[in-house]
């Protein structure tokens, strides 16, 4: 039986926006990210008001990779990464997306950042844009609603592309290009960190604003595909899709017909037009039902059949449990809403804990599109504590990590092309969607908290030690 490959890509996962901190170090521009306060990353405040004092900006100093990376980097070969997911700061390369020439100092540290990494063997994955777009762009064009936004991100991607053509092999056009679509029905526009629309604000973005924006981000994803085989033919280049499986509450057809329009809306409309290079089917009737006109261009569609991806990458975190029956008991905090899967256990933030479901997305996943996969992004957000002697004891997420482990060796008998696993925050960094440091993923703690104090050393927690035996044992030690 099939069994994890022998050049498998363990590692972890991090964003610049959450991790590096310095934003406004050696020229970089603030992105829209450095714009989000605390207590509310993803619904932040309007930043034209007076920054009330003691307000603190989760990107601004994060965990401060900027100044810690060699440290960083030197812990995550001691656990065996064979990969290390990152994604550069597009304001350090290009501080308001619009200049004509990149800024050295950005492209610099980035070097330096690849060549610590190949140093141990550790090949980089980088996310090309990761809730980092330029806010001057957000200011200027309403971000990805305005059309100019591929253009200057297509600048950028070339940029990055010819300068480390020699260091990075495998990218990742957006982060969660899908987010945007979850927003109906939730709190959280997360269309507006993504920068999707319009200046920082309380109030949700259109529908319409979304799915013009993410029509944008579709043609720039596309043509930077094309432009990256151009640059380096051995270039691999995916997409990454923030999965939300459904299941029905009850087996009454309608709640099945529920799960397929939520999987439809939430994963598939995004993921075919970047893996098949066309809008689904059901596209049509969702415009039309949600009163979306998309504005093309003459060629829009042909681009998207030219730049379709390598390979498909995605985040998973928690099934979601789908009815139409407006008796059931809701979730709180899963963040598709949804109701109480009763089988299931949730995080502490409410996010049900699903490790089969990612078995069965897997298959999913693959019996769909056939090319191969990798989980980008997997853990548990946890309130850590750091006892007396120094130690952290998180077995919970070592049994969270052995849990879907196993599954997805599940997946992998089953047949399917799974190219490696980067578990979210393997260091501890700022949460994207709370803006905290309580809630932590890492298998390394930083000593840094939300009123700012810490003096960001970094500790190894126990479960540092078990992910080194996972990857030297390729899987087989759990
Ligand atoms: C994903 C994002 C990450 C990350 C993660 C965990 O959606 O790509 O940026 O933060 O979720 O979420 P959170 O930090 O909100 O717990």
């Amino acid at each position: 039986m099939k069994t994890f490959r022998e050049d498998f890509l363990w590692g972890g996962a991090t964003a610049a926006n959450q991790y590096e901190g310095a934003w406004d170090v050696d020229g970089k521009g603030a992105s829209v990210s450095d714009m989000c306060t605390n207590g509310s990353h993803t619904v932040p405040k309007r930043v034209t008001t007076a920054i009330e004092e003691g307000t603190l900006y989760p990107s601004h100093e994060a965990t401060d990779f900027y100044h810690h990376y060699k440290e960083d980097i030197a812990l995550f070969a001691e656990m065996g990464f064979k990969t290390f997911r990152m994604s550069i700061n597009w304001t350090r390369i290009f501080p308001t997306g619009m200049e004509e020439k990149p800024l050295e100092a950005g492209l610099q540290f980035y070097d330096n950042v690849f060549d610590e990494c190949l140093k141990y063997g550790i090949e980089p994955l980088v996310t090309i844009s990761h809730y980092e777009l330029p806010y001057a762009l957000v200011e200027k064009y309403n971000g990805w609603e305005g059309r100019e936004c591929i253009q200057y991100y297509l600048n950028y991607c070339e940029t990055i592309f010819n300068r480390y053509k020699n260091k990075v092999k495998y990218w990742l056009t957006f982060n969660e290009i899908n987010a945007g679509t979850m927003a109906f029905g939730n709190v959280l526009s997360t269309g507006t960190i993504q920068g999707y629309s319009g200046p920082i604000t309380e109030v949700p973005d259109s529908v319409q604003a979304r799915y013009q924006a993410l029509h944008h981000m579709f043609v720039a994803s596309a043509k930077a595909v094309k432009m990256g085989h151009e640059i380096n033919s051995d270039f691999k280049i995916g997409c990454m899709i923030a999965f939300m499986t459904s299941y029905p509450y009850t087996c009454n057809p309608t709640d099945m017909l529920e799960v397929q329009r939520a999987m439809r809306d939430s994963n598939w409309y995004c993921s075919d037009v970047q893996v098949r290079g066309a809008y689904p089917a059901f596209a049509e009737r969702f415009w039309e039902e949600n009163n979306i006109s998309l504005k093309m261009e003459d060629g829009d569609l042909e681009v998207l059949k030219e730049g379709t991806v390598d390979y498909y990458t995605f985040s998973y975190y928690m099934s979601n449990c789908v009815t139409l029956d407006p008796g059931a008991e809701q979730t709180e905090g899963n963040l598709l809403g949804g109701v109480k899967n009763p089988y299931l256990k949730a995080s502490d933030w409410g996010w049900q804990i699903d490790p089969q479901g990612l078995h069965y997305t897997l298959n999913e996943i693959y019996g769909r599109y056939n090319i191969p996969l990798m989980v980008v992004e997997n853990g548990l957000g946890a309130v850590d504590k750091l006892e007396e002697d120094g130690t952290v004891n998180d077995d919970y997420r070592i049994n969270y990590f052995r849990d879907h482990i196993k599954e997805m060796e599940e997946a992998v008998k089953d047949g399917v092309d799974l190219m490696g696993y980067t578990p979210w925050g393997c260091i501890d960094l700022v949460s994207a969607s709370t803006g905290e440091m309580a809630k932590r993923y890492g298998f390394i703690y930083v000593d840094k908290y939300d009123d700012g104090t810490g003096d960001l050393s970094r500790r190894k927690k126990k479960s540092f030690d078990w992910y080194k035996k996972v990857i030297s044992s390729n899987g087989k030690n759990l």
